[in-house]
């Protein structure tokens, strides 16, 4: 027997549109739900956006979707226009840290979740880039967080990657709502309110928000679980960051190290001569130092972090408290000229690299040397460098992580670093070996600028 054809709604089994031309095809002329998501658009019940789509879809809302867009163009997330009644927003199936990194912290060469499982179609921390992004786009339409990342990132969280400890992702993201675990129900009620005409999106189960300090201080939370803050909490991570550990980067006891030392009349690449005079910015917990000082250099360390100081006043070591922007305009640095400097993952932090690179050059002796490290984005043709980007979100997006203010092209730092006066040799893992660039904790790709006055 013939069966009966079924009759669809028009729309039924249609991917969701992606592009004005796919809105105009169902005669819609504007969107009630615009969706942002790190992964492709796959219609697959597996992929939270397409999910959520459906859902509201099936409660006869126009919804469209933004799959992977270009996180450096507003153009690339209003070509449907303004949604009328929210944007929704997630970094995809993953948190975009796990897509873009692996364990160790290495780039994946692979992301699942992209067409043909090409890497690099997603920013890091993609929900907070996103939502920024949606704001600008469409000033004054809710934005609405969810999936994976978002909801592990909900309160105040250890970031592995970043080794940090992060305030509640709402903070970074400016988003009006987050919707934890799954999303089905809280987006309904989202949606029911939102075209109801109300504006309050408070109390809607399986939610968060950001309270502000004033409605904080008026709610009830007797019969919750507080959690301890982000301001709370930052003080007994910072104390322990491995950077500030005595002896961070070490494989081998101080007495092995100085012994070896000795013998090679180096030391993580700088000769070792007594009584010569070492800079080391950004000294850490001052392993550096120490060796340096038990070799009979006279070391002077500058550090910005008050946990990595103490630990370098363990060790009865001078240490200026403070940025290289200000050792160098300091009374300790007056008159002050050093036979070698060091200065790792410093100069995409300083607001004025040109300043620092000449005064770094200035306090350098004549026939004196160092190294210069920062991170260098390999294939890009100019340093990203934007004054006017100071939130973390855009920082994310722009230089890679939220304390930077540069993202660097190699020509472009050479050139910077040689134009200041001193002479710039690139040596990479081959020359050094790999015991040493594990030591350093680099990758095997990265290049150490020895320089030289
Ligand atoms: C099935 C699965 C897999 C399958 C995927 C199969 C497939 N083709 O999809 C396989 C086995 C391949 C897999 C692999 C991996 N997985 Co997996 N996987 C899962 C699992 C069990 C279910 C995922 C799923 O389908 N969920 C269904 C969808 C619809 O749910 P959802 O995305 O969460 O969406 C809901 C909400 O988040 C929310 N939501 C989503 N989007 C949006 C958007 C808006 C606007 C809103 C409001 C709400 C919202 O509502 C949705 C519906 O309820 C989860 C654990 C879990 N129970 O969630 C782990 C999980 C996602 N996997 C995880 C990991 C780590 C991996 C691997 C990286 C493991 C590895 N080391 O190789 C790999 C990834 C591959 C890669 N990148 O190289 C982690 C991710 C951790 C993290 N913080 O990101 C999870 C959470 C498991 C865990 N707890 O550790 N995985």
């Amino acid at each position: 027997m013939a069966r009966k054809p079924t009759t669809k709604p028009l729309t039924a089994g249609a991917f969701l549109p992606m592009s004005s031309a796919e809105m105009n095809a169902r005669g819609w002329c504007e969107l009630d739900v615009l969706l942002i998501t790190g992964d492709a658009y796959v219609d697959h019940p597996s992929f939270g956006a397409a999910m959520i789509g459906r859902v509201l879809e099936a409660d006869g809302l126009r919804v469209g979707i933004v799959a992977q867009p270009d996180w450096k163009t507003l153009e690339a997330v209003t070509v449907m226009g303004a949604p009328r009644l929210f944007v929704g927003v997630t970094a995809g199936n993953l948190d975009s840290m796990v897509s873009n990194y692996t364990v160790a912290r290495h780039k994946r060469k692979l992301d699942v979740y992209s067409a043909g499982g090409v890497p690099g179609r997603r920013p890091n921390h993609a929900a907070v880039v996103y939502a920024q992004l949606a704001r600008r786009a469409f000033p004054g339409v809710p934005v609405v967080l969810g999936g994976i990342e978002a909801s592990m990132r909900r309160v105040a969280h250890y970031d592995y990657w970043e080794d940090k400890l992060r305030p509640s992702i709402l903070t970074d993201s400016k988003a009006d709502l987050l919707v934890y675990g799954m999303g089905e129900r809280a987006v309904r009620e989202v949606a029911r309110r939102l075209r109801g005409g109300a504006g309050d999106l408070g109390g809607i189960a399986g939610t968060a928000v950001l309270l502000g300090a004033k409605a904080s201080a008026a709610a009830d939370f007797s019969g919750c679980i507080v959690l301890p803050s982000w301001e709370e909490l930052a003080p007994y991570y910072s104390a322990t960051y491995a950077a500030y550990d005595r002896s961070h980067g070490a494989t081998q006891t101080d007495g092995e190290i100085v012994a070896d030392a000795s013998r090679t009349g180096t030391f993580r690449h700088i000769p070792v001569r007594p009584g010569a005079q070492l800079l080391d910015v950004g000294c850490g917990g001052g392993f550096f130092l120490r060796i340096m000082s038990q070799l009979g250099v006279r070391v002077m360390g500058v550090e910005p972090s008050e946990n990595g100081v103490a630990a370098v006043r363990q060790d009865g070591l001078p240490v200026f408290h403070g940025t290289l922007e200000e050792f160098l305009v300091s009374e300790v640095a007056r008159g002050r000229k050093f036979d070698v400097i060091t200065s790792s993952h410093v100069l995409e932090h300083v607001e004025s690299d040109d300043q620092a690179i000449m005064e770094l050059c200035r306090v350098t002796k004549r026939g004196g040397c160092g190294i210069l490290v920062a991170p260098i984005s390999v294939g890009l043709e100019k340093t990203i460098e934007d004054p006017l980007v100071t939130d973390e979100a855009g920082r994310w997006r722009l230089f890679g992580q939220n304390d930077h203010v540069r993202l660097y092209a190699h020509d472009d730092y050479v050139e910077k670093i040689r134009s200041h006066g001193f002479r710039v040799e690139e040596l990479g893992e081959r020359y050094f070996g790999k015991a040493i660039f594990r030591s350093l904790g680099l990758k095997p790709t990265s290049i150490l600028y020895v320089v030289s006055k």
